[in-house]
Formats: structure tokens, sequence, C-alpha cells
């Protein structure tokens, strides 16, 4: 029988046929031991070959490799246009149950690609990395020395061992409320930000993913879903779309066995997974602390028949967050031209490829922002989705744009929050009152920013940056001030840290027949001929025609409105100025700033 099996396997390689592998599903009744996680992960590319690729992403300080287990519809090719999800376990030791939630969520996507058709296309759409085991020196520790070993296998020199990977990560690193200077504590630090080049593996790889959309690094126990901040109890920025996704999730848990697992734990973790990507990459991440509870039988040693519910309700969360990261049902355009890729924009190290702040489905009517008037804002959310999406939430709010263009942000101020919306597949406009803010934002400008977010349990931002999430959308507006005189002076500032060319037009389309309005001449400023001769305008080389500001410097430019004969006091006229600084530097000459708008009143006689 071996040998006619062996006979037929050899004839199907000569003819070129792909021999089939059967996946025999894992047994979860049992705990899988450090060769046996090893197997698994080689199984699922032996049984899935177009499914799942498997690489080693760094080395455990004992020498061990640290494996990622790559799962996409191309798995051998790096597609920077997917989003990516890292999902990680066992960065403790003893914490096995997450080794075993890893393995299932691996297995659950690989198995259910050809029948689930959501799980299709989130793996057609993503990059899903599952590192099960972050701490393999740690893991094989545990099976035959202690069982209950946390930390990794680091001989700190005094006679102790072990650093607790969770407290090594360098956001808010070395905090003593959160983490230990000792060596043998269990929740040592290390002795800087990523010292262990388990965590330093963890960091290069995050950052190496081009598109990286969240994470879920579990732990157990406890049945909590966490969120950042680990560090301090304060709340993170961004906390109303870390909370949104938590919630989701610990509902999604709740669904299948009814077990509801707590939002906060009672301690503060400085130097943890999640404060790194969120606080240095604003990349949502969670910490899932499954089963058992914490009152329940067994700690970090359950027993075993725990397994299998613990992993069936923890897949129903991570398929939820994954299936943000790749779904695009509800979207707000970021510009004319977005198509809800996420990102819309990229940075190109000298400015935007697109200028993601101008959405057209967030506008005003009227258009004109007079200061403290009440208009009408309208946001448009796009559906993608091929249906009706019920029970939708949108947040708008107002805010500094030189302070945060992410939404929701502390500073900003919310306009409204509407629930219960109904989006059908050609979109939805809703509408709000608005108070146009008053007066200046921290730059002297009479310039904010609005942001709307698009939420559905079925498709949450994983971000607060437009440019990165399609349910995040801003526009930015110029308010209006109102002049009842026909000689203005406008105030230009140089904020960059070059020398700069002011540019200043006037839109001409908003100025109606037998108006005009004369752009004055300003008056010389200090810096002016300095400038013109140190950067060779003489010659013409930057061809530079305003006024030259030097960093810091402030220009005012009086501007004239003439009037027809015809018009008497109290009519107006809208004149938006609009000045942009062009960097003095060859090459780098991309405009930046914005202008003002103003209302002129002809005043009485
Ligand atoms: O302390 C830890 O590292 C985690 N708990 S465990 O029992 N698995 O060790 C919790 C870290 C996350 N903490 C917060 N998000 N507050
Ligand atoms: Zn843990």
């Amino acid at each position: 029988m071996k040998r006619l099996a062996a006979k037929l396997l050899s004839l199907a390689a000569a003819l070129g046929l792909a021999v089939a592998l059967t996946a025999q599903p894992i047994d979860f009744t049992h705990w899988h031991n450090p060769s046996q996680v090893d197997g698994i992960l080689t199984n699922f590319v032996a049984t899935h070959p177009s499914l799942c690729a498997l690489s080693t992403i760094g080395t455990s300080i004992e020498g061990r490799p640290i494996q990622a287990l790559k799962i996409s519809n191309a798995p051998a090719v790096n597609d920077p246009a997917k989003g990516d999800v890292v999902i990680m376990a066992t960065h403790h030791a003893r914490e096995w149950m997450s080794t075993e939630t890893a393995l299932y969520i691996a297995e659950q996507l690989l198995t259910r690609y050809s029948s689930d058709p959501q799980i299709q296309a989130d793996v057609n759409h993503l990059q899903i990395w599952i590192i099960p085991v972050v701490n393999p020196d740690g893991f094989a520790y545990t099976q035959t020395i202690n069982r209950f070993w946390r930390k990794n296998r680091r001989n700190n020199g005094d006679g102790t061992f072990g650093v607790d990977l969770n407290r090594n990560y360098g956001y808010q690193w070395g905090l003593n409320s959160g983490s230990s200077p000792n060596t043998w504590d269990d929740t040592y630090r290390g002795t800087g930000p990523f010292s262990e080049p388990e965590t330093a593996a963890i960091r290069d790889f995050l950052q190496a993913r081009t598109n990286l959309k969240t994470i879920l690094t579990y732990h157990s126990y406890s049945e909590l879903f966490l969120r950042p901040w680990s560090y301090t109890t304060a709340d993170p920025p961004g906390e109303p779309t870390l909370a949104a996704l938590a919630q989701r999730s610990i509902a999604a848990i709740q669904a299948v066995h009814g077990i509801t697992y707590s939002e906060n734990i009672w301690y503060t973790s400085s130097g943890e997974t999640t404060d790194f990507t969120w606080g240095t990459m604003r990349v949502s991440g969670f910490t899932p602390e499954v089963r058992p509870s914490p009152t329940g039988a067994g700690g970090f040693d359950p027993p075993t028949s725990e397994i299998v519910p613990n992993i069936e309700e923890n897949f129903a969360a991570a398929r939820a967050l994954i299936h943000d990261a790749g779904a695009r049902e509800l979207w707000i355009r970021d510009y004319p031209g977005d198509t809800g890729a996420e990102p819309s924009a990229v940075w190109t190290g000298s400015g935007w490829s697109h200028p993601f702040w101008t959405s057209p489905d967030i506008w005003t009517v009227p258009a004109t922002l007079d200061q403290g008037a009440t208009v009408t804002l309208n946001v448009h959310i796009n559906n993608n989705a091929g249906s009706a999406r019920t029970n939708v939430r949108v947040d708008a709010y107002w805010t500094d744009p030189r302070i945060s263009l992410e939404f929701p942000n502390p500073d900003a101020h919310l306009i409204a929050s509407q629930t219960g919306l109904t989006v059908p597949p050609g979109g939805l406009t809703i509408t709000m009152p608005w108070t146009v803010p008053v007066g200046t934002n921290s730059w002297g400008e009479r310039h904010w920013c609005v942001g709307a977010i698009v939420m559905h349990a079925s498709d949450l931002p994983l971000t607060t940056q437009a440019e990165r999430s399609s349910n995040v959308a801003i526009h930015n507006f110029n308010t209006t001030a109102t002049v009842t005189a026909t000689n203005l002076i406008v105030a230009a500032t140089n904020f960059l840290d070059v020398d700069a060319e002011l540019a200043t037009t006037v839109d001409t389309a908003l100025i109606p027949a037998g108006w005009h309005v004369v752009l004055g001449n300003p008056p010389k400023t200090k810096s002016r001929s300095g400038l013109a001769t140190s950067i060779g305008r003489k010659g013409g080389l930057l061809n530079a025609k305003g006024p030259l500001l030097a960093p810091g410097e402030t220009i005012y430019l009086p501007i004239h409105v003439q009037p027809p004969t015809s018009a008497k006091a109290g009519d107006a006229i809208t004149v938006s100025v609009h000045a942009a600084l062009l960097p003095l530097l060859p090459g780098k000459r991309t405009p930046v700033g914005n202008g003002y708008t103003y209302k002129v009143v002809i005043p009485p006689k």
C-alpha cells in the first residue's frame, strides 16, 4: 500500500500534477507544544500553498526563530496596495491560551476561504500576518522547567533571567508606574527600549509594513479587551474611535458563548505593544486577555475544555477587525478624485500626493462662512457595500487645523453625532447646524477644519488619520470677516523655517461686474533686499516676483476695493485673498498657505 502511494506520488510529480494534501482540522482539545506549533505552521503552508507562506522575522535571544505566517491570496509577493493586519500571541511565555487563539484564527481564515465570501474578500484585500509565538525561548521554558514563566530568557547577568517583553516597547518606555527597573521582577522592562531581540524584531516587522491597519496581541487571562493607553489611565487621542472598536469586539465575543469581556484593566503598563503602535504610528492595537475569567479556574493553566469556546469567541472579534481592515463599505471622499483607496494620499517627502483636506463630501450652505452665523453642514456618505447599511453613526467635529488634522482629536469640538442612520446603496447626505467659529486659530488665521467619521458595526475606522481611513474625511474652511471699509490690510506671516516668497492672489470669480479689487504694493520688508541677493533673485534663478519673507516675518498687504459709482452704502462683495508661501529652495517650491475671506461692506458716506 505504502509503495503504491509513493509510486502514485512520484508519477503525479513526473506528470507535473499538483498533489493535493488534505488539511486535517487541528485538535484543540489539548495544548500545543513548540514543535507541534511548528508542525501546524508548516502544515498550513503544505495544505494551502496558494494562501499562505511562512517566514522568520527575527531570532530570540537563545537563537530560536520567530515565525510569521502570511495569509493572502498572493502570499509570495508583498503588495503595498493591500492593507496589513498583524496578529500576535505569546509575548508572555505561560499564556498558552493566547497561542491557541492565534493558531485557530489562522486555521479558520485558511479553511473558510473557499466557502465564506466575506473571509475570501478580506483575505484577497489584505496581508494577514500571524505570529503565534513572539517569545519562543520562554514558551519552550514553560514546557519543561517552569509552567508559569512569563518573561523572555535573557541572562540579566546578576543571577536573574528574563525581560518582560510587554514592558520593552519604545513608547513611554521606562515609567516606574507601569514597569519595574528590577531584574528579578516579572515586569522587568530591560535595559532600554527594544533592548530585547524579540521586541526589536516585532518593531522592525511592524515598521516595514507599508499599509498597516491594525494589530491584535493576544494575552491571557481575565476576559478583557484592552486598548491604549496602557501607560496611563488618561484617554488617548482618538479615544472614541478605539472605544467603538473595542465595544464592537466585546459584542462579537459575547454573541458566541455569552461571555462579556471587560474594557478595563486596573493597572498601568508602560512600554506595552499597542501603546507603541498607536503612539508612534496611529495604528490601532488591541490586547485581548482571553479565558479564563479572573476568578475562574486555572489562571494561566485552565482546563483544556476552555480552549475551544475561547478560540471560537475570540475568532468572532478578530474577523470583524479583519473586515474593518479589508472592507470599504461606507466611505467619504478625501478630495474630488478619491476612489476610497487607503491610503488616499501619501507624503512624498516634500508634500502630499493629494490634498486630502478638500473633501467634496463635506460642504456648507451657504458656502460663505460668516463668523458666528449658524450654517447647514452637509456630509455625504458613500455606500459601496451593495446593500443598505442600517444603524450607521456619523460624528462631525471642527478643530484648529494647525493643532491637529486627526479626527477625533482631543482639541476637536463635536458638531453633531447622528446615530441610527440608514445609508442606501446610492449614499446618503445628512445635514446638521453648525455655528461658525469666531476669531482666529492658533496661527492667527480664520481657518478651521471640519472632520466627519462614518461608523458601522461591519465597517469601523481603524485610525484617526483621514488619508489612511476611507471612513474619515476632512474639509478646511476659511471663515469670513465682515469689514465695513474699502481699504483692508491683510497680514501674512512666513511660518516656514526657510525664506519664502509670498504669492498673493484674489479670487476674481467672486468679484461682480463693475467692482475692482486692487492689491497694493507691500511695504518694504527688512529682509527683502538682503534675501534677494543671497538667493540670486536678480539672476532670475527662482523667478521670485512677490515679496520675500524671512522665517517668522510678517508683512502687511494693502487691498483696496473700488465699488462701481452706482453702489451705495451697505452694498457688499466677497473678497477672497489667497496667500501662498513658496519656499526659496530650488526644486522644492511647493506652495503652502491659505487665505482670508472678507465680506466688504461699503461704509456710509
Ligand atoms: O500586563 C500585561 O502585560 C498584560 N496583562 S498580562 O496578564 N497578560 O500580563 C496587559 C497589558 C495591556 N494593558 C493595558 N492595555 N492596560
Ligand atoms: Zn500577558
